[in-house]
């Protein structure tokens, strides 16, 4: 004997209790309310009934439908509610958490700010190695073995002839050795130096440049950084060139800015001499250049150095180094 519809319901609802996912429910739709589902195919044989009954059994059949339809429905949502909402512990409607975004160091966003400079005037960036050879770091720069400039440098020995580098100048010979004049490089990087209170670190920034030319003068020299600091501190601010010595350049000059505190008043930031050094610079030395093996008759050039950190802490006002080294989110967020 064919069901009845009742029984047909009642089936329907015993396996939609016993579901325990919604793929199980799915299933159950199919096999009730499918294209030959059971309610599907009664509703298409009420045809065969006897005649007085038909009436009745397509009504209820019809509600039956529609009742499983809801019912089946009401499940698979609360399912697919469940399944994020594991036992209460995600609030799928909360707002997502904002992420937190980082930004360059003070030291690196000085150190590109310097770059940027002498990229504008036309130089091109290099970096060299900071695990570097005594050659580079100083054979090829003109400090020879047993020069009081060694001393000065307080150098980290890898082994008897690596060093870590304690300039970004052994960059400049190994692009020599590879690049005939015109050239125009700034060398920026890490240098290490076996040294630490108030003002030094054992690790620190520079920034180092050269320009090799045909009838390269002192005065193009003067021009460029003249340039550089008015870009980098103020616009107004007075330059002055005093007479220095480095083994690698000869004439050397130590270059100062009016005291961007005072502005020559004299504080304690310049020690009240109203002016602040800010970088070494001189013409390449001819040993240099023959070094990598440039004609001296031919070329002149200049080249120049600073230490990063203090641009960074004049531009800033900060009077003790280790300041950028102690990642204190407070200091550094804000740069
Ligand atoms: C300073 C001074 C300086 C240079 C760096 C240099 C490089 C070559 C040849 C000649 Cl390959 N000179 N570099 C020259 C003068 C000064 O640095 O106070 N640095 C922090």
């Amino acid at each position: 004997m064919e069901k009845t519809i009742e029984q047909i319901k009642e089936e329907a609802l015993k396996e939609l209790e016993a579901a325990s996912d919604s793929e199980s429910i799915k299933a159950i739709s199919v096999r009730y309310l499918g294209r030959k589902g059971a309610v599907t195919r009664f509703l298409r044989n009420i045809s065969s009934l006897p005649l007085e009954i038909r009436p009745e059994a397509g009504k209820k059949a019809n509600e039956t439908k529609k009742t499983l339809e809801a019912l089946f429905n009401k499940a698979l949502k609360q399912f697919a509610t469940a399944s994020y909402e594991v036992a209460g512990e995600i609030d799928v409607s909360l707002p997502g958490r904002a992420l937190h975004q980082g930004s360059l160091h003070p030291i690196t966003q000085i150190s590109h700010q310097i770059c940027n400079i002498f990229i504008r005037l036309g130089f091109d960036v290099a970096e060299g190695p900071e695990v570097e050879t005594d050659y580079y770091n100083f054979e090829a720069l003109n400090i020879p073995k047993n020069h009081p400039a060694r001393d000065m440098q307080d150098t980290f020995y890898i082994s008897k002839n690596v060093v870590l580098r304690t300039h970004t100048s052994p960059t400049q010979p190994r692009i020599m050795e590879k690049q005939k004049p015109p050239v125009r490089v700034v060398a920026p990087g890490k240098v290490y130096r076996c040294d630490s209170d108030l003002t030094h670190t054992p690790m620190f920034h520079q920034v180092e440049g050269f320009l090799v030319d045909e009838n390269v003068s002192f005065g193009d020299l003067k021009g460029i950084l003249t340039t550089f600091a008015h870009q980098m501190f103020d616009k107004e601010t007075s330059l002055r060139f005093r007479p220095s010595f480095f083994p690698f350049t000869e004439p050397s000059a130590e270059v100062d800015i009016r005291c961007v505190i005072c502005k020559g008043k004299g504080c304690r930031v310049c020690s009240n001499t109203g002016w602040l050094e800010v970088l070494g610079a001189g013409m390449v030395h001819p040993a240099v250049f023959e070094n990598v093996g440039y004609n001296t008759t031919r070329y002149t050039g200049f080249a120049f150095g600073m230490g990063v950190e203090r641009i960074a802490m004049l531009k800033y006002g900060i009077d003790d180094i280790r300041k950028y080294f102690e990642n204190d989110l407070r200091f550094l967020r804000q740069f």
